[in-house]
């Protein structure tokens, strides 16, 4: 069945203008949503620029809508001051605004950041403790939390999607484990917002990748099955630039650089 209205933040992004070219057909209006930078509104679609640290404009943006992909806010390591406007105090705007609205159903997109400071030989399920590799990986988590209390308290399903890498193909050698083909995000939306019944679980975004360190089977209910692979980058990746070494930070951790950088002060 046909969601009513989704809405979609961040939709300037680049999950975003993915989203909004292969997921209208989730749903019969979609509301894009974003500070500014969106195409203007085609048929089925509502564009709604809004600052997600705008209590009285998320609401408005949230009002009338069934579901949420929420894909909005600082997507990279920053500062404190940078990073709490959208993704701490927006986050909880979001939230807030969606129990009042009366929403369903938000997919959040999380981060692998969440969980970044785990050795990458440790395989991790949706039980694995949080180890945040950033300032921005601690909002991630924050996000989970927020997350889980509006359904355990209000009922609200929210996928935790801890995405690991989204584009169009891997970058490193780090990213033949933790690459998410834009197809398989498709698929994770299309899964999320279909399934009959969904609640709260932590869904790890990544491939069907011959490397793996995350386990979904606990989230098997929802459907998602990734179907691409990043093998078939590995050759490209040998070529252009030299094999991973052991004795660089940036090779330990799942996060790879964010929990090699230095700390972004205010
Ligand atoms: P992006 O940076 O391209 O898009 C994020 C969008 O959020 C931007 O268009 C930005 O204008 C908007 N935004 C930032 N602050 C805002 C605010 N205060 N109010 C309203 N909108 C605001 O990021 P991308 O790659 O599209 O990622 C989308 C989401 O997925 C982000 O939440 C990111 O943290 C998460 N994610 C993405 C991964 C990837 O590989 N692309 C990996 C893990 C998580
Ligand atoms: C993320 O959370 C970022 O949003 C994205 O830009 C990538 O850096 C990704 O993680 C990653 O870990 O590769």
């Amino acid at each position: 069945m046909k969601l009513k209205r989704l809405l979609i933040t961040g939709a300037a992004g680049n999950l975003g203008r993915l989203a909004r070219e292969r997921l209208g057909g989730l749903a019969e209006v979609v509301r894009l949503s974003d500070l500014g930078g969106m195409a203007p509104a085609g048929p089925g679609e509502e564009v709604m620029e809004c600052d997600l640290g705008d209590f009285a404009r998320v609401r408005e943006v949230v009002e009338g809508c069934d579901a949420i992909l929420h894909l909005g806010g600082v997507s990279v390591e920053r500062t404190f001051a940078e990073i709490s406007n959208g993704n701490l105090t927006g986050l909880y705007h979001l939230y807030e605004a969606a129990r009042k609205a009366g929403v369903k159903r938000i997919l959040f997109a999380s981060s692998n950041h969440a969980i970044g400071f785990h050795p990458r030989e440790r395989k991790l399920d949706a039980d694995s403790p949080f180890a945040p590799d950033s300032l921005y990986g601690v909002s991630k988590v924050f996000g989970e939390a927020v997350a889980m209390l509006y359904w355990d308290k209000f009922g609200i399903e929210t996928a935790r999607v801890r995405i690991g890498s989204c584009f169009p193909e891997p970058r490193d050698h780090r990213m033949l484990a933790t690459w998410l083909s834009p197809d398989d995000f498709v698929g994770l939306c299309e899964a999320v917002f279909r399934a009959p019944r969904l609640g709260c679980p932590v869904i790890y975004g990544a491939s069907a990748n011959a490397e793996q360190w995350w386990d979904n089977s606990g989230a098997g209910y929802v459907g998602w099955v990734p179907k691409d692979s990043a093998e078939p980058f590995r050759a490209k990746l040998d070529a252009a630039m030299e094999p991973p070494s052991r004795d660089d930070p940036v090779n330990r951790f799942q996060g790879g650089g964010f929990a090699a950088a230095g700390h972004f002060e205010d």
